[in-house]
């Protein structure tokens, strides 16, 4: 490429347009008016996405790259507008995938003296150590022919390995001086190429699998953002073993597939928790066996390993052995992992001793679900609305979660067909993140039924998005989930201590909602409401054929016999003397696995 004169935010802009990014979004400020208007130039090639805070911003990027695979940038003013980013990012971190954040930073001439929105106490500029914990990598370019090289690292970063938010926090003086450059050509500075795991280890875990009675497959996040589905199914077909997913592996295989087993752990499914704590070679693919996963490690209840030999496929070393002891591990890309581990294998029969075992366990398994999706009571049961919803989509409508007990219900019953239709932020669980993350979603996938699914006070934290929605006119279909509280925190409340403290919404000893479908109206989006199990499907179906932005008001039972998902698992959280779940806490620790 030849030299160009261009300035710093011209520099990143051109990149990005090099890299193919359609989209940023973000609240432009003093500490990004020369990236603004740098955008102006390149409007062609890029859209610009107002968002009405930035942790939005940061969260519609990664529902952008979930659906996707493909980063986008977020980007923010100086100080506030980037401190108020944090949560997306560290979402973002603990779930691995690829946001690029740019913040503004005080001029380089003038940084320590205390500019408007500067950090500078301890050290000057300093914003960007508050990412620390939850970037990949940052940089604080200060010179603008630093940045041809800081954009092209960045963007290695962030998408190499085990993807990545990464933070280009970028002076102003730097964003606005000019310099004669050359523009990085990705080709030749991206890391392309998939890490493939040694061939000893692949020999031994084939021989381990091939002769295991009871294999079992977990699949996690990493199967689906290393696009390896295709891949996991051939090789669980190959061996007979059933597939069992955490709550960002769902996806990696259809789960009306004969051998899907469902979710795992304490919101997961009696299916998915029989296979894997009755295995004997486990094979985990790209997952992190957290707690929420695993039932805090209490051993026999979601895995038993020790007995169970694990062969653990993962892309990053530092993950491999870290909750149970491995038998073989595998560090790679998990397409390329699982290739070679099909090829190890060669052709054959599966020998596995499952018989219709996994058809037995789905049938007691779809019963018990009957009992909460099945009601007709009103209010409806949040089992019921999910079930309705799900009616009135396409098998690939993608599906959006941030917390709560929506996040818990989706994950247990929603069928999921395809990868990266189920957009959760599974690890960090963040409120906030559905209605964002699913405008992101709508972006990369135009074409797709996009459904926001959220509890009121998931939507309370980041409603002000309709705004966005409208302004776009993305027809993301927001569905509030509304029980008048935080009543997943309400019913842990009940079961660990015995009462509640604080998580009800009331007035005057009623349960308060503010009046949500005022809300839609307000943002002049589509609005239904629908508080029957009747009324659900034609209201989702008619504020998808609105072809615009809509919300659908369910209101939803509160009684915590029925109100969330069914507790398949175990999770340890400290319960004090006295309270009821206290001895169980000990007795579950005792039997909990050593690590
Ligand atoms: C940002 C953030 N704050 C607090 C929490 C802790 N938390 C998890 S779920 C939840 C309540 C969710 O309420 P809502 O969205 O109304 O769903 P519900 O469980 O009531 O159905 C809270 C407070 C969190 N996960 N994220």
């Amino acid at each position: 490429m030849r030299p160009r004169r261009l300035t710093g935010a011209q520099i990143i802009v051109e990149y990005l347009v090099s890299q193919g990014v359609r989209h940023v979004a973000g609240i432009p400020g003093h500490g990004s008016w020369t990236l603004a208007d740098a955008l102006l130039d390149r409007a062609d090639a890029i859209r610009t996405v107002q968002v009405m805070h930035e942790q939005s911003a940061v969260h519609l990027a990664d529902g952008y790259y979930r659906a996707s695979g493909e980063p986008m940038l977020a980007f923010t003013s100086i100080g506030p507008g980037a401190t108020n980013t944090v949560i997306g990012m560290a979402t973002a971190y603990v779930d691995s995938t690829a946001v690029a954040l740019f913040t503004g930073s005080p001029h380089t001439t003038m940084r320590g003296h205390g500019l408007l929105q500067e950090l500078e106490r301890r050290h000057v500029a300093d914003n960007p150590r508050i990412f620390e914990p939850v970037v990949k990598e940052w940089w604080q370019p200060s010179r603008v022919d630093e940045l041809p090289f800081v954009v092209h690292r960045a963007w290695n970063a962030m998408t190499s390995g085990r993807p990545g938010p990464v933070l280009l926090d970028v002076p102003m003086d730097v964003q606005a001086e000019a310099a004669e450059v050359t523009l990085p050509d990705p080709e030749g500075r991206e890391a392309r190429g998939r890490i493939r795991p040694d061939v000893d280890g692949v020999e031994r875990a084939a021989r381990l699998l091939a002769e295991a009675d009871r294999p079992v497959i977990v699949a996690g996040g990493g199967v689906i953002s290393a696009d390896a589905t295709a891949e996991l199914r051939a090789l669980a077909e190959r061996i007979g073993a059933p597939v069992v997913t955490t709550w960002n592996g769902k996806g990696a295989i259809d789960e009306t597939h004969p051998l899907a087993g469902q979710t795992i752990g304490d919101t997961g499914s009696t299916i998915g928790n029989t296979l894997a704590a009755n295995a004997d070679v486990l094979l985990s693919v790209g997952c992190r066996f957290v707690d929420w996963s695993a039932s805090s490690w209490r051993k026999g209840v979601t895995f038993a390993v020790p007995p169970t030999k694990l062969i653990q496929l993962e892309i990053d070393e530092r993950e491999i052995g870290k909750n149970y002891p491995v038998e073989v591990p595998l560090v790679g890309d998990a397409r390329a992992g699982l290739r070679d581990l099909l090829d190890a294998l060669g052709g054959g029969e599966a020998a596995t001793t499952y018989g219709d075992e996994i058809g037995s366990l789905r049938e007691a398994w779809e019963q018990q679900l009957e009992v909460k999706s099945g009601s007709t009571a009103t209010p409806m049961t949040m089992a019921r609305a999910v079930r309705e919803i799900q009616a009135a989509t396409r098998p690939d409508a993608i599906v959006v979660t941030g917390a709560g007990l929506p996040q818990g219900m989706v994950k247990q019953r929603w069928v999921t067909h395809e990868p990266r239709t189920h957009l959760t932020s599974g690890g960090f669980s963040t409120m906030g993140f559905t209605l964002p993350a699913a405008i992101g979603a709508q972006l990369a996938r135009p074409d797709a039924q996009v459904l926001a699914i959220c509890g009121d006070g998931d939507f309370l934290q980041t409603m002000q998005e309709l705004a966005a929605a409208a302004m776009l006119g993305t027809p993301v279909c927001t569905v509030v989930l509304d029980n008048s509280g935080w009543i997943s925190i309400k019913g842990g409340q009940q079961h660990h201590f015995g009462r509640t403290a604080m998580t009800d919404f009331t007035r005057n000893g009623a349960p308060y909602s503010p009046d949500f479908a005022a809300i839609g109206r307000a943002f002049d989006v589509h609005t239904e409401s629908a508080h029957e199990p009747a009324a659900v499907r034609p209201a989702i179906e008619r504020a998808l054929a609105s072809g615009g932005p809509s919300l659908v008001h369910v209101r939803v039972e509160r009684d915590l016999a029925v109100a969330g998902p069914d507790k398949t698992g175990w999770w340890d959280v400290p319960v004090p003397e006295g309270r009821p779940a206290h001895d169980e806490q000990l007795r579950g620790r005792a039997e909990q696995q050593h690590r």
